[in-house]
């Protein structure tokens, strides 16, 4: 060898990723020992919508906190952002990677990297993690269910995936339902209400729509965050009562139109509304579910019918992008025999745009949302309100955009987590579906229930319902609808 000709050493570059929420010992001397494994030391931190997609939906930390965080630790040379998926072989590539490294946790997952580099599994640091953090943090927020219908099945189910909760139990006025919703989940069940307010921090009410009102009161003045299913009320002054309740004693209150909280429906307005269709000036939306004619959906001279059924989903998208000053407002229904609407169209004008909701419970037709700008539209095709895939198209026909979004089981977990960050005080995700919005929702089913000459009823119901504040007041329902309740 030549003198002064000395052979350089290659750099060993190591890599890791994580999302380090609430940065504790066990994430130090994990990226102690990556950066001893070598030269230079590359992490990749998750973003929220990575950590979502991958169903870790409670980190608290954000992004900035957490790369700021890696940082301090001084054995970080260089912090990248992990944004989806698949992104782990590209970088290896990209960044000329020798090891890559990771937790114990994850031993065997990453074999399928072993191709392109060495990968090291490093032991965990026992008794420590975020998970224990946060729940140390936060105090488990202790739910408690009303009303024992399908959608509080799905609901336990979904709870179960997001920590920071627990389901801790359930009232039904009607004792036999209630106890078997109880054994199914292996839950308290409490007869007396006060004495269940007394058992949980927060309510989910799931009981049938004319109880809502009595409920989430009842439930907000005995100091309960609330997170009550759509349609939360089917008057505006009412819902105007409940947040007024609400803000008075510092407490949630949250309308429950899963939708509104999903991951794909916020890609779809954040894409619609970023002027790549240019101005916004018509929205169609559709939903239908057949109902058999015998269902209560169909049958309740009241409270049934297809918009008071699916109204929320169809009309969310349109107060979403044209807001809520509609210049004027128009239903048309076909009915059935006991004078319930099986299909209603809404149509709605705007100073600068129209549109169309359209639902059925007993007329089938394609379930579509369809914005129309004036640069383009974007479709997304039912179930599009369980977003996870839209088109968007252009005069020019061989341009066609796609996107798509996860959507994880039945997305109850979506609306549960949020509801949980509010309650804990990050305000972050109150835009999904504001207070204001809630309200308009709440006048639209008012003005329709006028519309259909449902209003005196209703105003009598109202009479019944209005006061549950108290225990000895129930609401009258009928057998036939007891497991709802
Ligand atoms: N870790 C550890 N000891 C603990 C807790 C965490 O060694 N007590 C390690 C994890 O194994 C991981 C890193 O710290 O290597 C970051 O952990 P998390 O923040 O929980 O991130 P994680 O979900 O493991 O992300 O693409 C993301 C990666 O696959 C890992």
């Amino acid at each position: 060898m030549k003198r002064g000709a000395a052979v350089e050493k290659k750099m060993t570059k190591v890599i890791t990723y994580g999302t380090f929420d609430l940065f504790h010992e066990g994430h130090y001397r994990l990226l102690q020992r990556a950066k001893a494994l070598g030269d230079y030391l590359i992490v990749g931190v998750t973003t929220e919508t990575y950590d979502r997609a991958r169903g870790k939906l409670n980190v608290v930390d954000s992004l900035t906190t957490r790369i700021e965080n890696v940082r301090k630790t001084g054995f970080v040379d260089e912090v990248i952002v992990e944004e989806t998926q698949g992104q782990k072989f590209n970088d290896i590539k990209k960044y000329d990677i020798d090891i890559f490294t990771v937790g114990s946790d994850w031993t065997g997952c990453f074999d399928y990297l072993k191709d392109f580099c060495e990968v090291i599994y490093l032991e965990r640091t026992k008794n420590i993690s975020s998970t224990i953090l946060r729940e140390q943090k936060q105090h488990i927020q202790r739910i408690g269910i009303i009303g024992t219908g399908r959608i509080a099945d799905r609901f336990v189910l979904e709870a179960k995936l997001v920590s920071g909760v627990s389901v801790e139990g359930v009232y039904n006025p009607h004792t036999e339902s209630a106890l078997r919703f109880a054994n199914k989940w292996e839950i308290n069940v409490y007869e007396n209400r006060e004495e269940f307010y007394t058992a949980v921090d927060a309510v989910y009410v799931a009981s049938p729509h004319e109880t809502h009102y009595g409920y989430v009161k009842s439930a907000l003045e005995h100091g309960k965050h609330v997170l009550c299913e759509k349609p939360m009320v089917l008057r505006k002054k009412q819902a105007e009562e409940l947040m007024r309740c609400a803000k008075e004693h510092k407490l949630i209150l949250f309308e429950g139109i899963k939708t509104a909280y999903c991951p794909g429906f916020h890609k779809l307005l954040g894409i619609a509304c970023s002027g790549v269709i240019g101005s916004i000036r018509n929205v169609e939306a559709c939903f239908t579910k057949l109902e058999s004619e015998n269902s209560r959906e169909l049958t309740n001279h009241i409270y049934g019918g297809s918009f008071i059924e699916l109204g929320s989903y169809v009309m969310l998208p349109i107060l979403k992008i044209f807001g809520k000053e509609y210049e004027d407002i128009r239903f048309e229904t076909i009915k059935n025999e006991k004078g319930l609407d099986i299909f209603t169209k809404i149509s709605l004008r705007y100073p600068d745009g129209i549109a169309t909701a359209t639902c059925g419970l007993g007329v089938k037709s394609e379930g579509r949302l369809l914005i129309s700008g004036t640069k383009g539209y974007l479709v997304a095709e039912a179930p599009w309100w369980k977003t996870t895939y839209f088109e968007v198209y252009y005069e020019d026909q061989e341009r066609v955009d796609k996107y798509s979004e996860i959507f994880l089981g039945d997305g109850l977990r979506y609306e549960i987590s949020d509801f949980l960050s509010m309650i804990n005080g990050n305000h972050n995700n109150e835009f999904k579906l504001t207070r204001g919005e809630s309200a308009a929702l709440a006048e639209i089913m008012e003005q329709f229930m006028l519309a259909e000459g449902r209003e005196e009823q209703l105003s009598e119901r109202m009479e019944n319902h209005g006061n549950m504040g108290t225990q000895g007041m129930q609401p009258k329902v009928s057998g036939e609808y007891a497991d709802c309740l």
